[in-house]
């Protein structure tokens, strides 16, 4: 089975199924683990069922009416009497549909007021998360740093007691930000900050993905949150926060990435690539603490040296289309500037 196909699968499925495909979490909107994903799935089972009372009552009498009226042997094949018109059948198929459409917008609104007007207390965690195609920037402004695709968080053992708020923002078309164990889907909007949050109870590492066609890889926009426990995800957020110690032996690699065109659309934290009020280094992923993460490329490759040097050598292989160009650079310095980012944790 092709990852995309199992990716595809993952999302859909029930992990019943996936058992031995893949350990992970799976997207599965059913088995949720934080407040506004507890209220989507009310919601959704919710419409399910009266979905499902619906076709019920439909098939049942459409299956009696063809059985009970079929052609028999002998019958005449004239047409039957014709009937037209009961104001009180056409009352009632009118009436009954109303009454549904209002219970089920009732019910909607009613999750979506809940979800957005829920008190956050004041020591909420902040986070900004930039859709780009085809990755996922986040920022932490109270903390002071940038990192990419892989949401640190800590956990709510009650509900809603250490949330995270998302301010959601687009830099270029229109994304959508979707952790189905966690939320609903919010879109990302260019020009306009969408706000939602998060309250997981349980650690460990949920999939999401972007969920608004964005472009060639937006099925390779994958995000993942990592939800630690509160000790965890302080120490997470100091080394962070600090810059990885200099490492003698990286200094070739980080003099060749230093002088390349890598710091235009990259940045590392107090190095010559910084990032620059002109917008310098920001266009690609922050690699301050690149070698830290799970994952490159927005969860399209694992992160491993082998993963890292094929992808400075040519990304287009890994992410067809996506918009960091192969550098042309010899085999020493794709070994001398991975080594460097190797260093970077
Ligand atoms: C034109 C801008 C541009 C240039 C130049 C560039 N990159 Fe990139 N780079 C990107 C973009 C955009 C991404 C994100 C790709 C994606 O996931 O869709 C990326 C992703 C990466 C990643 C993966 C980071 C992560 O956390 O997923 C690494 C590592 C990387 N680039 C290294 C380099 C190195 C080393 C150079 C120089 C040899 C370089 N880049 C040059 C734009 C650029
Ligand atoms: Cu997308």
């Amino acid at each position: 089975m092709t990852k995309r196909f199992r990716r595809l699968l993952a999302l859909t499925l029930s992990p019943a199924i996936l058992a031995g495909l893949e350990e992970r979490r799976v997207g599965n909107i059913f088995q949720t683990v934080a407040t506004p994903g507890d209220a989507v799935r009310q919601s959704a089972i919710l419409v399910l069922s009266i979905a499902a009372g619906i076709f019920l009552v439909v098939a049942t009498v459409a299956a009696y009416a063809i059985f009970r009226f079929r052609r028999r042997p002998g019958d005449d094949l004239t047409e039957p009497p014709q009937v037209y018109g009961s104001t009180q059948i056409e009352i009632a198929w009118t009436v009954i549909p109303l009454l549904i459409v209002f219970v089920l917008i009732g019910v909607t609104a009613r999750v979506v007021a809940g979800v957005q007007d829920h008190p956050i207390p004041k020591d909420a965690i902040h986070a900004t998360v930039v859709g780009h195609q085809w990755w996922w920037e986040i920022r932490y402004p109270d903390y002071g740093f940038t990192t990419a695709n892989e949401l640190h968080v800590p956990v709510s053992e009650k509900p809603g007691e250490t949330p995270t708020v998302l301010r959601l923002q687009s830099m270029d078309v229109i994304h959508s930000f979707w952790v189905p164990q966690l939320a609903g889907k919010t879109d990302v909007i260019p020009n306009r900050e969408n706000v939602m949050w998060i309250d997981p109870r349980e650690t460990g590492i949920y999939f999401g993905n972007c969920a608004e066609y964005c472009g060639t890889q937006h099925a390779g926009m994958l995000l993942k949150v990592i939800v630690h426990q509160k000790a965890e995800f302080e120490a997470w957020v100091a080394s962070q926060q600090q810059v990885a110690a200099e490492d003698a032996s990286a200094a070739a690699g980080r003099a060749t990435f230093e002088s390349l065109a890598c710091v235009n659309c990259h940045a590392i934290r107090d190095t010559p690539a910084q990032a620059g009020h002109t917008g310098r280094g920001k266009f690609g992923p922050d690699l301050t603490h690149v070698a830290s993460r799970l994952t490159l490329a927005s969860g399209v490759i694992t992160n491993t040296p082998e993963h890292l040097r094929e992808w400075i050598r040519d990304p287009q292989v890994a992410k067809p289309g996506n918009f960091m160009p192969a550098m042309q650079l010899t085999e020493q310095q794709i070994k001398d500037v991975a080594a460097y980012l190797e260093t970077l944790k």
